[in-house]
């Protein structure tokens, strides 16, 4: 007969080695312990609540085995339901049951998916560059730890502050310390200028093999998208991302009539439903959708296998505001997913690999889960204790004439 194990502790960390980050500990009567990341950049203290306040009494006592079953209880059983934070918090329990289900089994979890259709995942990291020569050299030295894919972002003429450029040429974190966004002033016309020669410049700079991303970061008007996308065809970039804010799909629709330029899309998006039309039309070529944000491996799932049918593919958003927990998730349904094309990965500072010990490992431009049971990210919680959680939060963009645009 087999014995069914029990939730018996839902705990929640917030903890700061560098910048926020929410885990979810799930224990059981067995004494099998589970990892979520429940991580959402700017608004970690909602999902720590939505878990504390609303999740965690619904999960004591219920069996850990029931993955799927908890998804549906969890999503079918908030009536307000979709969204950043609550998918989120959905996405931490997923993980955190998917790692007791691999510990409890003795697999990794990619194991328990079907098993490896590739040998390593692709990776792509960030350079960025206030100028050229900058951004140059940033490239070369990603390029030299082996990467094949790089994500280029430049400063713009007349711009204070740019998104994914930071002045001092070091790591770019968006979210500023403290309760009050940083307010930068953006100028659509000037990056229109600017972007398509730093992209062409790069392309004739690296030659032809190195796959070359860009992040528009929801900034442009369709119109203004089609331009860029074809001002960019000659750079050949892998994808260029984000190019409208998401919440008109429609509107990807015009774009992909005037250019080839592949379109990447998804990491606000936070279920397969948001996903839908872009993915059915045809409007993107891959899917940006994030494990910890869209449910967890689950959830995540069902999306890459809608992409499938349409030959959509699939890039999670990895940045460093996803924590090696989500990293670790992403990997295991990268290594089991056949339209999985690449994970973005920033890489982390030295103190967030301590606190997090991962059996995931960087090597060669590629990245695998490794072969620990679960997900394979062990925290260490007396160290990740010593860094609480301090306020912070995302930037908000202004147009020249002070009026409010997307960040
Ligand atoms: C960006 C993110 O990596 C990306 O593609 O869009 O860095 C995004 O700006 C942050 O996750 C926001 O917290
Ligand atoms: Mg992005």
């Amino acid at each position: 007969m087999t014995t069914t194990d029990t939730i018996t502790d839902v705990d929640i960390l917030v903890t700061s080695p560098g910048r926020n980050f929410v885990l979810l500990k799930i224990t059981t009567a067995d004494g099998v312990t589970g990892w979520g990341d429940a991580t959402l950049n700017g608004r970690e203290l909602a999902v720590a609540s939505y878990l504390r306040d609303h999740l965690a009494p619904l999960l004591i006592g219920r069996d850990p085995a029931r993955v799927e079953d908890t998804w549906q209880y969890l999503y079918r059983g908030a009536y307000w339901r979709r969204g950043p934070v609550t998918m989120t918090a959905i996405g931490a329990v997923d993980i955190a049951l998917w790692d007791i289900k691999g510990k409890t089994t003795g697999q990794p979890v990619y194991q328990l998916l079907g098993g490896a259709v590739r040998d390593r995942i692709l990776a792509y990291t960030h350079a960025t560059g206030w100028d050229l020569p900058q951004l140059l050299e940033s490239i070369e030295i990603r390029r030299d730890r082996g990467f094949r894919a790089v994500r280029a972002q430049s400063g713009v003429p007349g711009l204070e502050l740019v998104y994914g450029v930071s002045r001092s040429g070091t790591g770019y974190e968006p979210a500023g310390r403290g309760a009050a966004p940083v307010e930068e002033t953006w100028d659509t016309d000037a990056y229109l200028r600017h972007i398509p020669r730093v992209l062409t410049r790069i392309r004739e700079h690296v030659g032809p093999e190195l796959k070359l991303l860009h992040d528009t970061h929801h900034r442009l008007t369709p119109g203004e998208a089609a331009r860029l996308g074809r001002a960019l065809e000659p750079a050949d970039l892998f994808w260029l991302e984000d190019v409208t804010p998401a919440e008109n799909q429609e509107v990807l629709r015009h774009i992909r009539r005037h250019t080839t330029v592949p379109l990447a899309i998804g990491e606000v998006f936070n279920t397969v439903w948001e996903c839908q039309t872009l993915i059915t039309e045809q409007l993107i070529d891959y899917i940006r959708t994030c494990v910890s944000h869209a449910g967890g491996i689950s959830h995540l799932r069902r999306i890459a296998t809608l992409a499938d049918l349409w030959q959509v593919r699939l890039g999670p958003h990895g940045p460093s505001d996803i924590s090696p927990v989500a990293l670790g998730a992403s990997l295991h349904l990268g290594l089991a997913t056949p339209n999985f094309a690449i994970q973005e990965y920033m890489g982390y500072e030295p103190l967030v690999h301590e606190v997090f010990r991962h059996a995931w490992s960087y090597a060669d431009g590629h990245l695998h889960p490794g072969d620990a049971p679960g997900i394979g990210v062990e925290i260490d919680e007396e160290l990740a204790a010593r860094h609480p959680y301090e306020p912070a939060c995302l930037p908000v963009a202004r147009r020249l004439d002070g009026s409010m645009t997307d960040w």
